[in-house]
């Protein structure tokens, strides 16, 4: 195992690597802004070297300046967390040419799922399941012309570079075509410095599922079941829970099988998330794979017992899963988390200050991932994301009034949260009842502006 490792990151997924690290013996290294001097990462780290400026270009993000950390700590390995250099394969490829073990998989599997279509074609290979589309990219709005004509209205144009919903467009009939292909073509150019589309059949209304894999550095690969992730605010995840009600113990063998085989075929390893659509018929479809620890992966842990962080060390490390996992994985009640955001709650601006009141609620089943404290200031320059509440029970029913429970004990004041929101999303029948898909918050937010007007 390593002896030092370098965590890349800040807040609260700075803090759940350097616990996993604490408690496996491992010594760590925080980097940090200027902005971020008295934040529990740094406190908490056994070393901690400021890396730059406030602002992330300079800091969090620059390679050169983590590469430098690394060197002078003499770390062994780098884990980079979730957002930040997480998928950057050019940054593992650096850490690998100066001997340093990225915590993630090799700069060739990040690059392959970073390129969309390309992605997608390595799963349809694979024969996991994808959506009708065009085979590679679209040259011009008459070529996508032709292919929506194939697959049928409505289809959705995105980037190959895509991802986070910018350079998608619905087209829902020809005469729509050329107007939406140059707006995503320039979106995405803007965006992502790449303009490239290709095509898919559109899903009304999907529900978002994703499937939770592990792979080790000798080939082998074990699926962890999924996590339903439906309840979105463009494009911001706002509550997950695990398992989806919606995917079979039947299809989730399936699915998590096939993909096994793929992960294997691709040479993928460590930690990976593949994103699935699943359509009124519940069939589900793969959309795309993220290469990183993901935000939401503590609703996984409560249901499979499974530590993933840990399991990522040990996995660079070069641990065989089958000493990493139990024999046999079972998926035990249910679990849900709520993403708590610093933000204004009818709003979504962000909103930064200094927390005055702050109690955070307890008991069997309840899980506060956070790196807030009483008096501490969040900055102005990084994610909203807070705190994470996780709950974990028997089955749904007692997850949710777990989580109703936890929500109205979780006391942050001096800033604006979105604690109210997810308290007002707990009392809702299409919520509770879990009949919902990716098009709930719209209506919930427009049955609350309805109610607010009465
Ligand atoms: C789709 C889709 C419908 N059909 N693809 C949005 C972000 C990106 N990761 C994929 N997205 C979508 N892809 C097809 N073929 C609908 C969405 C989508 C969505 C997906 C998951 C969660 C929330 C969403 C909100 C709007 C659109």
């Amino acid at each position: 195992m390593f002896r030092k490792v370098l965590v890349a990151n800040r807040g609260e997924i700075a803090l759940r690597v350097i616990n996993a690290c604490r408690e496996m013996g491992i010594r760590t290294v925080a980097v940090y802004s200027e902005a971020d001097r008295n934040a529990l990462h740094v406190r908490f780290a056994d070393e901690a070297i400021c890396i730059g400026p406030p602002r992330l270009a300079e800091s969090y993000l620059n390679i050169p300046a983590v590469i430098s950390a690394a060197e002078i700590a003499d770390v062994e390995a780098i884990h980079p967390g979730y957002g930040l250099l997480s998928e950057n394969a050019n940054f593992a490829e650096v850490c690998r040419a100066s001997n340093i073990k990225f915590i993630g998989p090799p700069p060739d599997a990040i690059r392959l799922m970073g390129e969309k279509e390309k992605a997608r074609q390595a799963m349809k290979k694979a024969h996991v399941p994808i959506l009708p589309g065009s085979d590679g990219i679209l040259a011009t709005a008459e070529e996508a012309q032709d292919w929506a004509k194939k697959i049928g209205y409505p289809v959705i144009l995105k980037a190959k570079a895509g991802g986070g919903g910018r350079g998608m467009r619905i087209v829902r009939a020809p005469e729509e075509m050329s107007n939406l292909f140059h707006a995503a073509n320039a979106e995405a150019a803007g965006a992502f410095g790449n303009g490239e589309l290709y095509m898919e059949k559109c899903i009304e209304n999907p529900r978002h599922i994703e499937f939770q894999v592990l792979a080790d550095e000798h080939g082998n690969v074990a699926s962890l079941s999924e996590r339903e992730c439906s309840i979105q605010r463009r494009h911001q995840k706002l509550i997950e829970e695990a398992p989806s009600l919606q995917v079979s113990p039947k299809l989730r063998e399936e699915i998590g099988r096939t993909l096994c085989r793929c992960m294997a075929e691709i040479g993928y390893q460590n930690s990976g998330t593949v994103e699935f659509l699943m359509d009124q018929d519940h069939h589900l479809y793969f959309i795309e794979m993220n290469t990183r620890i993901q935000v939401e992966h503590p609703v996984t842990e409560a249901v499979t017992g499974v530590d993933l962080v840990k399991a990522q060390l040990r996995i660079a490390a070069g641990e065989r899963l089958d000493s990493i996992l139990p024999p046999r994985l079972e998926i035990r009640g249910h679990a849900i988390e709520c993403r708590v955001n610093a933000e204004h709650p009818e709003k979504f601006t962000p909103s930064a200050g200094r927390i005055t009141t702050f109690h955070v609620p307890g008991g069997n089943g309840v899980r506060i991932d956070s790196a807030l404290y009483a008096e501490g200031v969040i900055p102005p320059y990084y994610d909203s994301l807070i705190a994470k509440l996780i709950v974990h029970g028997r089955d749904r029913a007692e997850a949710i009034a777990k989580m109703s429970r936890a929500l109205d004990q979780f006391i942050i004041e001096g800033i604006h949260t979105t604690i109210p929101l997810h308290q007002a999303i707990f009392q809702d029948e299409e919520f509770r009842e879990g009949k919902f898909d990716t098009g709930f918050m719209e209506r919930f937010l427009a049955k609350a502006n309805r109610s607010s007007k009465e």
